[in-house]
């Protein structure tokens, strides 16, 4: 691992990049878990990568620093303004009990640099939310053109276990491309997507395996602007549906284009 702080020299002209350095903080929470704080402001294009092992262990880097850390429960980043690119990564099955949060900010929709953002969450195949075990990741783009992306492939969520995925595109045209396929989900699964300004396409899919037996909740907001929603539920008659519904927005000027394959007749349809 290297140092936490790079080495820098203190150039006696003012930088005229104004990034400011990254900064990997790890804060003790009240339950004494710990949260691992990256806070990368200022317009510098932030590459950030963080692997999830599973068991409260997290490793990764933040441009050129490397971390890691143990008995984390929440991973909360930072990036600002800039093109920013951060991905998070679940290598390992989450244990049973064990709660992790993923907050990611990549802009404020006020950002004047705008900022062209990539999230990508990935949940490897084959790894299993344990039981009871919690995972939320929420993302939001903010200003800009962003990108983002949930991806869980043969990922089972054992009883009492959720998954929550909520991306929100905020201001500009973005991405959001929701995927949680083959899995078995004997807990919850809660997928949802806003895409709010913008004329945003949202791809959200979700076939989940014969055997599962739990709860699903599958949202997406187009919100303003002339966005191209698809929403694909496939569930079998087992589970629970909470809740599954696609809203546009107020404005005529929205045109969907709603995609149910025929065994998903089961997502409400706003206009
Ligand atoms: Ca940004
Ligand atoms: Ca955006
Ligand atoms: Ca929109």
């Amino acid at each position: 691992m290297s140092d936490r702080r790079p080495n820098r020299f203190a150039p006696s002209l003012q930088a005229l990049d104004a990034r400011e350095v990254p900064a990997v903080i790890l804060n003790t929470l009240a339950d004494g878990s710990t949260e691992v704080f990256i806070n990368d402001l200022g317009s510098g294009a932030d590459t950030i990568v963080v692997r999830d092992f599973g068991n409260g262990t997290v490793a990764g880097q933040d441009n050129a620093i490397s971390f890691s850390a143990s008995n984390v429960t929440k991973i909360r980043i930072n990036t600002e303004g800039g093109n920013d690119a951060v991905r998070y990564e679940l290598i390992g099955s989450l244990q049973d009990g064990r709660q992790m949060s993923v907050e990611v900010g990549l802009g404020s929709n006020f950002d004047p640099t705008v900022g062209n953002d990539r999230f990508e969450a990935i949940l490897d195949s084959g790894v299993t939310l344990g039981n009871k075990s919690n995972l939320s990741i929420s993302a939001d783009g903010g200003n800009g053109r962003d990108y983002l992306s949930v991806t869980a492939i043969d990922v089972n969520v054992r009883p009492d276990a959720t998954l929550k995925t909520v991306l929100v595109g905020g201001y500009d045209d973005d991405t959001i491309a929701q995927l949680f396929r083959y899995g078995t989900n004997y807990g919850t699964v809660d997928m949802e997507s806003y895409g709010l300004s913008g004329a945003d396409t949202i791809r959200q899919y979700a076939e989940f395996g014969a055997a599962s037996t739990g709860h699903t909740v599958q949202l997406a907001y187009g919100g303003d602007g002339a966005d191209t929603a698809n929403v694909t539920l496939i569930a079998p008659t087992t589970m629970t549906i909470d809740d599954a519904e696609l809203f546009g927005d107020n404005g005529p000027a929205d045109t969907y284009v709603d995609t149910f394959l025929n065994a998903t007749p089961n997502v409400t349809v706003h206009q």
